[in-house]
């Protein structure tokens, strides 16, 4: 059966990869991003190769009021939202506590945690009136366990979890599932915005294994979207098979100047 599926962070990674696997199943699309440019071509290459319906929805999650404004005004589209992925989400920096820039600390709240608060309290309302619906949070291992030069990052993805759980809680009784999915690593532009576009950094994060792609995220969110109404998985953690958790990587490291093998 055809679903609307409204996915944030569209324009890259794991929320482009969800946009081509909903679409591929002949679902319709609600996209969201702040790069439009993006979204504009995303939009007509679905529309092209899977003929779905797809809308666009640009707007920036930090912003409480271009969050409600654009959900208001589309109503005619948010009305039928069945699944709503949480997915648009960054880290900024990697550095000790005392060192890291707090407009990073900032960002990072914003997006990751009033962002998802904001575009959820904007889109329950309408799955409160079919008494149905499925919100899949986009959370991570850094959710789970704290890493070194993690801290904020790490902290707004345990907030993912709280709010993910107490979601569940409260609105049990509007029969809504709530899914955290908690990836490892998974190469997309994460790790070139995390650097400021210092690719060479960005690209030792995936150095030495095999690391999760776009695609595998995409498509273990389509199976936890896909049950029995009456079936949910609450939370399911997902690594690259050298990953054990967000501290454990088994890294075999060839590279000149990097010649020792084994864990790092
Ligand atoms: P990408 O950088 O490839 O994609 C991030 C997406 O989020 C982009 O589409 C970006 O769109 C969007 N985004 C960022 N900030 C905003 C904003 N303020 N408003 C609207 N959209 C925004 O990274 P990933 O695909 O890897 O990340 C997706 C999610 O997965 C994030 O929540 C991340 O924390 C999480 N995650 C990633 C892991 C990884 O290893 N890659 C592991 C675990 C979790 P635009 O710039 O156009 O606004
Ligand atoms: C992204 C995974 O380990 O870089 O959430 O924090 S990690």
């Amino acid at each position: 059966m055809k679903r609307t599926v409204f996915i944030t962070g569209a324009t890259s990674g794991i929320g482009l990869a969800c946009s081509q696997r909903f679409a591929a199943n002949g679902d319709n699309l609600i996209i969201n991003g702040r790069r439009t440019n993006r979204l504009e071509e995303l939009k007509s290459s679905l529309e092209k190769q899977f003929s779905v319906k797809v809308h666009i929805s640009a707007f920036d999650v930090q912003d409480k009021q271009a969050v409600f404004s654009a959900i208001d005004n589309a109503a005619i589209e948010f009305n039928n939202v069945d699944i709503l992925i949480n997915n648009a989400g960054l880290a900024l920096g990697k550095d000790f506590f005392e060192e890291a820039d707090m407009d990073d600390w900032e960002t990072m709240i914003k997006t990751n945690v009033n962002g998802l608060l904001y575009v959820s309290r904007a889109v329950i309302p309408f799955m409160i009136k079919r008494n149905k619906g499925h919100i899949i949070n986009i959370g991570s291992v850094a959710g789970i366990e704290v890493y070194e030069k993690g801290n904020v990052y790490c902290a707004t993805k345990f907030a993912v979890d709280a709010i993910s759980k107490s979601m569940r809680i409260d609105l049990l009784r509007y029969n809504i599932k709530v899914t955290a999915i908690h990836p490892g690593a998974v190469e997309t532009e994460f790790s070139l915005v995390r650097f400021k576009g210092d690719a060479e950094t960005a690209g030792k994060v995936y150095e030495g294994f095999t690391p999760l792609y776009a695609n595998d995220i995409a498509e273990t969110i389509f199976f936890c979207s896909s049950l029995a109404p009456a079936v949910c998985i609450n939370e399911l953690v997902i690594t690259p098979t050298a990953q054990a958790n967000s501290i454990y990587i088994k890294r075999v490291l060839y590279k000149p100047g990097l010649s020792e093998q084994g864990f790092v």
